[in-house]
């Protein structure tokens, strides 16, 4: 008999997909329109053994509850803050998550949010769309990258990537995050509040936590100041949003290029109407071979674990 898999969310990688049904027998919650989720899962809540969710969806306590034979979570993302790992801790319930292969493409999505704003993409783009440069309106000069300083929030895997790519384009270095990192020549600051002041670039790149909740806060927004820019690949949770909001309109802040928000997909209104910020839905890894990748990770964890063999990447 096949495990039984909840899936709460599709892999936009069709192999993926059918490795899932080769392996287990599915039960696509996606596929269910959303007034009619909650009696579908119960039907089928009392048969599952395996979850499959994102970074983004997660499982909280009251689903899990509500699977009494589930023995494993399988997290197609990095991110485990979604998940009540409270809830699956106590319960013996195994969690992974998909580390190492979405590195890339999420430094090379900082990166494209960070020349985004320093080049003003999307008002150049508006420009020549809506006849501006035809009708021989002036712009102004944007600021160039060499020798401006890209502070880093969280220097793991994803921060030093971003880091590498910042340094290609004549960027110099800092970061901040509680645990220094053992060799490497990138000087850390003392504090997020020190990064800030010594940064053109604020990249958040730390994993969401109690500890990092709103850790970018008015203070810290104020501290990088009109000629600087935000950009946030990691988790809304970090940033007080309302604090960046009111930063931004006021002109304590230069620009903000986001990737993730405080209550996704909602983006508040008064933060899409603003003119200094670049805002894209959550994707810094969404492409075929990273996406593919991740699943791959996903179907082979719970292929590992249905089979008693160890977890490829657990999460502790
Ligand atoms: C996606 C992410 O949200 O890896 C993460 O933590 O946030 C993203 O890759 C998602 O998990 C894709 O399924």
């Amino acid at each position: 008999m096949k495990p039984e898999v909840l899936v709460m969310e599709a892999s936009p990688s069709a192999d993926v997909m059918a490795q899932l049904e080769q392996h287990f027998v599915c039960h696509h919650l996606w596929r269910q329109p959303r007034e009619q989720q909650a009696e579908w899962l119960a039907g089928v809540a009392p048969r599952v053994r395996g979850v499959l969710t994102t970074g983004a969806i997660g499982i909280q306590g009251d689903l899990l509850a509500r699977l009494p034979k589930v023995e494993i979570v399988a997290v197609n993302g990095i991110g485990t803050d979604a998940v009540d790992l409270e809830a699956t801790r106590a319960r013996g319930v195994a969690v992974t998550n998909t580390p190492g292969v979405l590195t890339d493409d999420v430094a090379d999505l900082a990166l494209t949010l960070l020349l985004a704003a320093a080049r003003r993409l999307p008002a150049l783009d508006a420009f020549v769309r809506d006849g501006s440069w035809e009708a021989g309106k002036r712009l102004t000069p944007a600021r160039g990258l060499r020798g401006k300083v890209c502070g880093i929030y969280g220097f793991g895997r994803i921060g030093q990537a971003i880091g590498q790519r910042a340094l290609a384009f004549g960027m110099e270095l800092r970061y901040f995050q509680p645990r220094a990192i053992d060799g490497t020549a990138v000087p850390r600051a003392g504090s997020l509040l020190a990064l800030a002041e010594a940064s053109d670039y604020l990249v958040v790149a730390a994993p969401a936590t109690a500890a990092t909740r709103h850790t970018v806060n008015a203070e810290v927004l104020a501290a990088l100041g009109p000629q600087g820019t935000l950009v946030n690949i990691a988790r809304g949770a970090l940033v007080d949003e309302d604090a960046l909001i009111a930063a931004l309109r006021d002109g304590m802040l230069g620009m903000a290029a986001l990737d993730v928000f405080a209550d996704e997909p909602r983006v508040p209104a008064a933060l899409r109407a603003l003119p200094n910020v670049v805002l894209t839905p959550h994707v810094g890894s969404l492409t075929v071979e990273t996406r593919h990748a991740m699943g791959q990770l996903v179907v082979d964890n719970l292929r590992a674990h249905f089979a008693g063999q160890p977890l490829l990447t657990p999460v502790k």
